[in-house]
């Protein structure tokens, strides 16, 4: 019988932690400050969204398990690097992340700084490890890289540093977030099931709808828990956006319609895998997780 979804969830992030902590340098090893600052970065937090996308669709694919467990870690290294870049004053200048200090408060700015760089390099060389064929670590190298970059992640941040105060079409912040937290989502929905078996064009198709559907489902819901979660709950400071003057679903759309795009986007998603049948039940239920989240 398959485990229920809350046990192989809890499963996968304590699997993660000790993947994690195997493919960090030791805390004990020069410089040290900062090997503690990259594990404290990285370690024990998060909710492990994009690890459990790689897992879940990795699991769909029949991939070989170190292969899952190297690209989880290789995708997580690269959000764990961003949320610590994001925090310094030069970006976001937050103090509060995963309900700690965030790194540069706790360490100093060029520490959080060179922490952010190590775990980008330290994520290409864990995808780029292992005994899968090199081909296939290729297409997942360029997947990684093309999804951080500035076609991706470094790209959509770009765009958010300067829409502060700019009164933004819903459409240029629909591109905003695909670009800025919608590349990485896809991105591990993408390795996992490059690191399996060959994909026919229309899974490849299905696996695009489904992560443009979860990837922007996750920011409304981030925009809507930003309004009405408390700092304490989300770990991370609550209200950031209508204080920074950032446009976001809720001010463009309202709360209620940004409620009912987050569950017409879980609907769509559900509707991408329809291909799979039963196979990809925890992609759906993954969905459902990131639509239905408190934190
Ligand atoms: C600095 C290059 C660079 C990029 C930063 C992702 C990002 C781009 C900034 C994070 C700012 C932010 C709060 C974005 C909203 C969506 C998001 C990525 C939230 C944090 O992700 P979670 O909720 O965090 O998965 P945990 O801590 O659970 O891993």
């Amino acid at each position: 019988m398959k485990q229920d979804f809350a046990g192989w969830r809890k499963a996968v992030q304590a699997e993660m932690e000790a993947v994690l902590l195997s493919h960090l340098p030791p805390a004990t090893e020069p410089p040290q400050q900062l090997h503690q600052a990259i594990q404290y970065a990285v370690l024990d937090g998060g909710k492990r969204v994009r690890p459990l996308l790689v897992f879940a669709s990795g699991e769909l694919f029949d991939a070989p398990r170190d292969a899952v467990e190297r690209a989880a870690c290789a995708v997580e290294m690269i959000h764990a690097y961003s949320l610590v870049h994001d925090d310094m004053p030069c970006m976001d200048d937050d103090d509060l992340r995963r309900g700690k200090p965030t790194v540069h408060k706790r360490y100093d700015e060029a520490t959080a700084l060179l922490v952010g760089d190590a775990l980008q390099s330290q994520a290409f060389e864990v995808l780029a490890g292992g005994a899968l064929e090199a081909s296939r670590k290729v297409a997942m190298l360029s997947c990684l890289a093309r999804a951080s970059g500035s076609r991706g992640m470094c790209g959509g941040q770009a765009i958010d540093l300067a829409s502060v105060g700019i009164a933004l079409s819903r459409d240029q912040l629909e591109q905003m977030h695909r670009l800025k937290t919608g590349a990485l989502l896809e991105a591990s929905v993408m390795l996992g099931a490059l690191a399996g078996k060959a994909l026919q064009d229309s899974e490849v198709s299905a696996l695009h709808a489904y992560s443009a559907s979860v990837g922007l489902a996750f920011q409304v819901v981030d925009d809507i828990l930003d309004t009405t979660a408390d700092s304490a709950t989300l770990g991370k400071t609550a209200g950031k956006d209508a204080a920074n003057n950032k446009p976001t679903y809720v001010s463009i759309l309202g709360l209620d319609e940004s409620l009912a795009l987050a569950e017409k986007l879980r609907q769509d998603a559900h509707k991408a895998l329809n291909i799979f049948g039963d196979r990809a039940m925890r992609l759906g239920e993954l969905a459902d997780l990131i639509v239905q989240r408190t934190t």
